[in-house]
């Protein structure tokens, strides 16, 4: 007895119901309509029925067939309209969140003490000039009238490299190699890192110099005086005393050393209870500045002559200066990269 379509066709609505992937439904579809499939053999075993029963069984074969073909359509939509929902409900965007924001960097507070510094020396004229980290002997000691015995060379704590190369100790040589190339009238800074064998809350081995001079016929002493007033009170404060104290260096004659008014107290010596300033220790006065007339040998050296040229030179401490400026009491927090320290300085 051949099943009855009835039963076929709950067949196929179970078997359909229970696919879960477009290839299941195309099994599917070859099983029931595919050249030995179910209803293709129905459809097929028409011709030995009755033919009086034909036309009725055929009619009911046909429809039956176009429920397989409806309801296989409608699982395949259902099948494409589930995957739709599971996409967006497994790859929801919260469109409301914060993006990751990428933390923004800053300005090392050494460098922007540097560049306030070579800023003011712009504004007056100056250019600025650069040089390597590694000097040969001549550069940084011989030229600048520190022969090889010379006592001063014990001050420099130097950091020797190999042969006759050192670190250098300061970035005057820098300033010689630019009086060898060019001729005077000259003004020139030159801002760097420089190296000397010292390591303690007020020295680092490696620290920052911005250093400089003027170079022309006729100049003298009060040009270095007037010019570094200036400097001093723009980066500290416009009305701050400076004095100049008699000192010694090898490269120039007469030398000087320059204070300002501490920035604290004001030049006081003392806070508003009476203690001691924290920043000049109770003295009033900040060291800040080297300087000098660039002495006549150092002028020889070059291939200037110093019957005919004069000029002025100084160096300053840009971590020194740094820490008047901020109230920094060890020169190693610089170096540490901390963000709790660097972030303060934004
Ligand atoms: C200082 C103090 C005094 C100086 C001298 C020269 C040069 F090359 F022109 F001779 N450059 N820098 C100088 C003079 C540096 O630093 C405390």
């Amino acid at each position: 007895m051949e099943e009855s379509l009835q039963a076929v066709r709950e067949e196929i609505l179970g078997r359909i119901g229970h696919c879960t992937t477009d290839q299941e439904i195309e099994q599917l579809r070859v099983e029931y309509v595919g050249r030995k499939g179910k209803l293709t053999l129905l459809l097929r075993g028409l011709k030995d029925i009755p033919s009086e029963q034909r036309p009725q069984r055929g009619a009911e074969l046909n429809e039956l067939r176009g429920f397989f073909e409806a309801e296989i359509e409608a699982r395949l939509k259902a099948l494409k309209r589930g995957e739709k929902e599971r996409i967006l409900r497994e790859e929801r965007v919260d469109i409301t969140l914060p993006g990751n924001r990428s933390e923004r960097g800053g300005v090392h507070p050494l460098m922007l003490v540097m560049d306030e510094i070579i800023d003011v020396f712009l504004r007056m004229g100056f250019e600025v000039a650069r040089g390597p980290d590694i000097e040969d002997d001549y550069h940084n000691f011989e030229a600048l009238n520190m022969p090889k015995d010379h006592p001063a060379r014990d001050m420099q704590d130097t950091f020797f490299v190999s042969g006759d190369h050192v670190l250098r100790t300061h970035t005057s040589p820098v300033q010689i190699r630019v009086m060898e190339r060019r001729k005077p009238p000259l003004q020139v800074i030159v801002p760097g890192a420089v190296y000397r064998h010292d390591d303690d809350a007020t020295h680092s081995p490696m620290f920052h110099q911005v250093e400089g001079f003027m170079v022309d016929s006729h100049i003298s002493f009060s040009d270095l005086k007037g010019v570094l007033t200036h400097v001093l009170r723009q980066i500290f404060e416009e009305k701050a005393g400076v004095r100049f104290r008699p000192s010694f260096f090898p490269f120039t004659e007469p030398s000087a050393e320059i204070d300002i008014q501490c920035v604290l107290c004001s030049g006081r010596g003392r806070t508003g209870e009476g203690q001691l300033c924290r920043v000049c220790k109770g003295s009033a006065w900040l060291e800040i500045l080297g300087a000098g007339m660039i002495d006549p040998a150092v002028f020889r050296f070059v291939g200037y002559d110093p019957e005919k040229v004069s000029g002025f030179a100084f160096g300053m401490g840009v971590e020194r200066i740094a820490m008047l400026k901020f109230g920094i009491e060890d020169i190693r927090l610089f170096f540490q990269n901390d963000l709790r320290f660097l972030k303060q300085f934004r």
